[in-house]
């Protein structure tokens, strides 16, 4: 039999470039490409680097989906089911909000493929496809994760293919985030350390980039992870919730594992916006200490904001770059508040009326989809605007350089290759090759080496 597996092209942000679209492959396929390649031939495509070829020959096609490109995922399912061709969709987008999209595709799987694949595929071969398949979260044990198919990954296409998933879940269930969805409560699972190893060796690569949503959701897995990883020499980033200074010890044993950089979800430096949204872990008056404690350390941050919380004004912009340059933080990610369908804070502005549109290619964090509460929508939108604008001047790069100098370069890096000059880096990528750029940034960055890859 064969399957196809596909990604529909992310919609662009205006910030971003095509070292955004064609950072790495979605792990979430390769997953699910995994649990059949020795059974069934399996094609993998990704629409932001080419065309989704839709003459070929397949039996059963899959798609992965976030809000944002749900649309086009409803197109390309669409052209195949006019030739009669099955489509199956999965992802965050179908978990959270499974009964809006049902009527788009033949089948839904909701939650982990891990839980739904094995049934859709063998359904699909008896000739008895259900309309849904859904995973028992309460089941999930660590040794059901399974690796992704890291050999189906065409490196040459990709700024990064170094991504490793350690985990499902977190276990913070914030209200804008998908973990707040039905399909997520009570599901947070960290993989089996000696799976993760596996994984590493697979990739053959000294710079390891984990995108899990919270690296220490689990602390004391977290130090055992951390052991395992120090003999292995590795550079590495991380996301982690900003209580990692609380937990004594971990931010030590982080860097002497080799962390590089942590991504922390700050979200805003309002304290009643974090607590409108369950943000529980997040405590304002600490942030400058947590800072600090990761600093100290010679640990970079890669600090995520929020705009358009009920607590933010149009002066949350302005007083949050000052926080940022004050700080010297590294990296800076920004959002326009966005209620995803399916989270607890969607369900809390349908009922209040406050959304204001349902064209999901809108939902990318970069539009205002909803009425804020204390600024008008063009407000929001300039704020966010300017806000990525004002981080990125050369003037705000210098006063944001680390005291240490053995940051200096991955921080111009980022700074001035990824977002500041990123449509030039784009094209020298397109002509050298993105992966090319990105394990020539990793060697100069933290003397790491890769395999060179197909
Ligand atoms: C890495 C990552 C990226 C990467 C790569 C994205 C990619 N296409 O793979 C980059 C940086 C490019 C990126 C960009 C964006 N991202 Co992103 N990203 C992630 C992150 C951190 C990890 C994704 C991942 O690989 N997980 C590990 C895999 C194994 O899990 P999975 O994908 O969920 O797959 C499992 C199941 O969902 C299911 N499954 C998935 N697909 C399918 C398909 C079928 C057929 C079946 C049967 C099952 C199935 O089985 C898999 C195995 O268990 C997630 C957060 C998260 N924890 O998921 C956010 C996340 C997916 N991103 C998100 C967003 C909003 C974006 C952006 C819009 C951000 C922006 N402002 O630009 C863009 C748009 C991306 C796009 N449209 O493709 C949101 C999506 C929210 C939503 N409700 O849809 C998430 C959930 C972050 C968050 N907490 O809000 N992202
Ligand atoms: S801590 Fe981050 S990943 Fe976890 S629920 Fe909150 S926003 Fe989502």
């Amino acid at each position: 039999m064969i399957i196809k597996l596909i990604q529909p092209r992310m919609i662009k942000r205006p910030m971003d470039t095509g070292l955004k679209t064609k950072m790495s492959p979605s792990l979430g396929l390769l997953t699910i490409a995994n649990m059949f390649q020795d059974k069934h031939t399996i094609i993998y495509e990704n629409e932001n680097i080419k065309d989704i070829d839709f003459d070929e020959k397949v039996d059963i096609v899959g798609i992965s989906i976030t809000v944002d490109i749900f649309p086009r995922a409803c197109e390309i399912a669409k052209i195949f089911q006019s030739k009669n061709i099955p489509v199956v969709a999965g992802g965050i987008h179908i978990t959270a909000n499974p009964n809006e999209s049902e009527k788009y595709f033949d089948a839904l799987s909701i939650g982990l493929a891990e839980f739904t694949w094995y049934d859709i595929v063998s359904d699909f071969e008896k000739g008895c496809l259900k309309k849904r398949y859904t995973h028992n979260a309460a089941n999930i044990k660590p040794e059901n994760i399974v690796s992704p198919a890291y050999n189906l990954i065409n490196r040459s296409e990709y700024l990064y293919s170094n991504i490793i998933s350690t985990s499902r879940g977190c276990p913070f269930k914030c209200d804008f985030c998908y973990n707040s969805c039905d399909a997520y409560k009570g599901l947070f699972v960290t993989r089996n350390i000696d799976d993760i190893i596996a994984d590493i060796k697979a990739i053959n690569s000294t710079h390891i980039m984990f995108i899990d949503d919270n690296l220490i959701g689990n602390p004391s897995w977290t130090f055992d992870l951390l052991k395992a990883l120090k003999p292995l020499n590795l550079k590495w980033n991380a996301a982690v919730s900003s209580n990692v200074v609380d937990i004594p010890n971990m931010l030590d044993e982080m860097k002497a594992a080799g962390c590089q950089s942590l991504f922390i979800g700050f979200e805003s430096i309002n304290i009643s916006s974090i607590e409108d949204v369950s943000k529980v872990q997040n405590n304002v008056e600490r942030y400058n200490y947590i800072v600090s404690e990761i600093h100290k350390r010679g640990i970079m941050i890669n600090a995520s904001f929020v705009f358009g919380l009920d607590g933010d004004t149009k002066d949350t912009f302005d007083k949050t770059l000052k926080w940022i340059v004050d700080n010297k933080i590294e990296t800076v990610t920004s959002h326009i508040l966005t209620p995803y369908p399916g989270t607890k804070l969607y369900k809390k502005f349908k009922t209040t009326g406050r959304l204001i549109s349902d064209d999901y290619e809108k939902y990318n964090t970069a539009n205002v989809v909803f009425k804020p509460k204390n600024m008008t929508e063009q407000e929001l939108q300039h704020g966010y605007l300017k806000i990525y604008r004002d981080i990125y001047t050369i003037k705000n790069i210098i006063k944001r350089m680390p005291k240490s100098k053995n940051q200096w370069i991955p921080y111009l890096l980022f700074n001035l290759f990824y977002r500041k000059f990123g449509k030039f880096t784009d094209f020298i990528c397109s002509i050298i090759g993105y992966n090319n750029i990105g394990r020539l940034a990793a060697l100069v960055s933290y003397k790491t080496k890769s395999s060179l890859g197909k």
